[in-house]
This record gives structure tokens, sequence and C-alpha cells, in this order.
């Protein structure tokens, strides 16, 4: 554990008071939730995940895109929250004030009990009608179908297809929810990022957003990103070992406070 988490990162937890947790699609890889750009496996391999989540590809072959989704919601229904989403609701519920910003689109962090996620790239759990824009119902779940296409759902109001509820490269991101995210990192002392790449704006913006008005920074990943130019600490292991040993360090376990 003394590997995992040197003395510096223990002392700017323990003493934040305004913590921000950054998190990305590596907090959830340990829970078998392949990473965006690991989503392409299997029979999807011959796709490029950065072609398919955009509304170019939805109106080119909706059946193709809906199916993705359909799939990889089906993965993170039977996947469970691992002990680095657990860690990060013990930090919530141990610093005196923060947020959790999330880039993914699974349900883990309220699973494992994060009381209000912030979700920058919407949810697979929020189908929406593509033209009215009208909540669908999430339909019932299925064996995951990989490589199948599956035609979407018709809007009850207005008949034309449903989307999923996520933000695509060229849409914009919901706008209460970059605001929260900007407010909250503007003002916090510690923001730790966790298991992502950094590649995809304006969300890569966060962690430099924190450090430009003084917070310190803490990256989670086993991969250098460019965010590794930010961070004053690297923590470089997954995140499923390496925040609960920070939350050992820190209090001494991740047990309800
Ligand atoms: C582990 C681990 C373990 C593995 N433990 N870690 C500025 C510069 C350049 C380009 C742009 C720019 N501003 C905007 C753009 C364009 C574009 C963009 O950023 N492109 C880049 C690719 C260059 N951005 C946009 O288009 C955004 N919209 C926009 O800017 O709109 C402008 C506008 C304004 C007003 C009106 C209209 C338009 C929208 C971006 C939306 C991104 N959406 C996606 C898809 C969501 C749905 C889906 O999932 O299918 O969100 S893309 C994808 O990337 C997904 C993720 O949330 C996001 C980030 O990925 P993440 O989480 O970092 O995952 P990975 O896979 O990249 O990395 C995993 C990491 O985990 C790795 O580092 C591993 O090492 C690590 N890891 N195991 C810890 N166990
Ligand atoms: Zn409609």
């Amino acid at each position: 554990m003394g590997q995992l988490v040197p003395r510096e990162a223990v002392a700017l937890l323990g003493q934040a008071r305004r913590v921000v947790i950054f998190t990305g699609a590596g907090m959830s890889a340990e829970s078998g939730v392949p990473t965006f750009r690991d989503a392409l496996t299997g029979l999807w391999q011959r796709f490029d995940a950065q072609a398919l989540a955009t509304s170019q590809a939805f109106r080119d072959d909706p059946a193709l895109v809906w199916g993705w989704y359909e799939w990889r919601r089906s993965i993170v229904g039977r996947a469970r929250p691992n002990p680095g989403h657990l860690a990060v609701a013990a930090i919530e519920a141990r610093v005196p004030d923060g947020a959790l910003v999330t880039q993914n689109v699974d349900d883990l962090h309220e699973r494992a009990g994060s009381p209000a996620p912030v979700h920058l790239h919407g949810s697979l759990f929020a189908p929406r009608c593509v033209a009215c824009a009208h909540p669908a119902p999430v339909p019932a779940e299925e064996e995951p179908a990989e490589g199948r296409r599956v035609p979407p759902p018709r809007c009850a109001h207005c008949s034309a297809p449903v989307r999923p509820g996520v933000v695509w490269f060229g849409e914009a991101l919901p706008q209460e929810a970059l605001a929260a995210a900007v407010e909250a990192t503007s003002s916090c002392d510690l923001l730790l990022t966790v298991g992502t790449s950094g590649l995809v704006y304006p969300a890569a913006e966060i962690p430099q957003v924190a450090a430009r008005f003084g917070a310190a920074v803490i990256q989670v990943n086993p991969e250098e990103t460019p965010l590794d130019a930010v961070a004053d600490v690297n923590l470089r292991g997954p995140a499923a070992r390496v925040l609960p040993a920070l939350v050992e360090a820190v209090w001494g376990g991740t047990d309800p406070a």
C-alpha cells in the first residue's frame, strides 16, 4: 500500500476541505465495463467508436448505433460497482464538501452510494426522442447481443426514432451539468482525476481549470495521459486498487463514516 499511495497524496486528501472527483471510463474497467476506447471488442471490432458516437452515425444507420448502445447497456446492467466506486462514495462521505463529476454513461457511481454524480456525457438510461426530445422508457433488459443491429423504438408522441441519452461528438454538453462541474471545480482545493484519457473536450479541461484556480491535482491511472502535466501526484495503478488504498491510508477503511 505504501507503494500505491505516497505520503503527499495522503496529506493532500487528509487536509482538503472541498474535493472534486472527476471520473472516466477506467473507473468502471474493473467492473467489466470496457473503456470507451476499448468498447469495440469482439464483433464490434471493425467499427470505430469515435465514428459511432455521433448523430451522423445514428442518422445513417440507427439500428447499428442503437444496437451498440443496447449491448453496452446490457453489460452495465450486469456489472457491479467495484471497490473503486465504493472508495469514491467513501471519500464523498468523509470530506466536508465537494462534488463527483463523471464522464461515464453508466450508473455504477449511483449504485455504489454516491448521492448526486454530475453526468457530463449523459446516461445509457435516459433515452429520448431524436425529434421532440421527449423522454422515452428504457427498454426491458435482454441478453447481451454483441454485434446485433436493433431498430430503435419509436417516440410515443411523434413517432420519430428514440436515441440514446448520451452526448455525442459535436453535441453540446448539458448546460446545467457543465455549469455545476465548472463551479465546483473552480472553488475546490483538491481535484482527484480517475481513469480518464483526458482526450475529450470540454470535459478534459476540468482538471486544468482546477489547477488554474490553485487546487492540487491527484491523478489515478495505470497509463500516462496528457493530464500528467497538470497533476501534482500521479498514482499509477487501477482505480479499484489505488482508491481503496488511498481511503485506507487517510481514514483507515471504506466503511461508512
Ligand atoms: C484505467 C483503468 C483502471 C483503464 N483504473 N484507469 C478542443 C480541442 C479538440 C477537440 C475539441 C475541443 N473541443 C471540442 C472538441 C471536439 C470533441 C473532442 O473532444 N474531440 C477529441 C476526441 C479531439 N468534443 C466534442 O465534440 C464535445 N462537444 C463539443 O465540444 O460541442 C461543442 C458545441 C457547443 C455548442 C453547441 C454544439 C456543439 C462532446 C464530447 C462528447 C463525448 N462523448 C463520449 C461518448 C458518450 C457516449 C458513449 O459512451 O458512447 O463520451 S466520447 C467518450 O470519451 C465518452 C467518454 O465519456 C469520453 C472520455 O473518455 P474516457 O472516459 O477518458 O475513456 P477512455 O476510453 O478514453 O480512457 C480510459 C482511461 O482509463 C485510459 O486513460 C486508461 O489508461 C484508463 N484506465 N483501466 C483506472 N482499471
Ligand atoms: Zn418525439
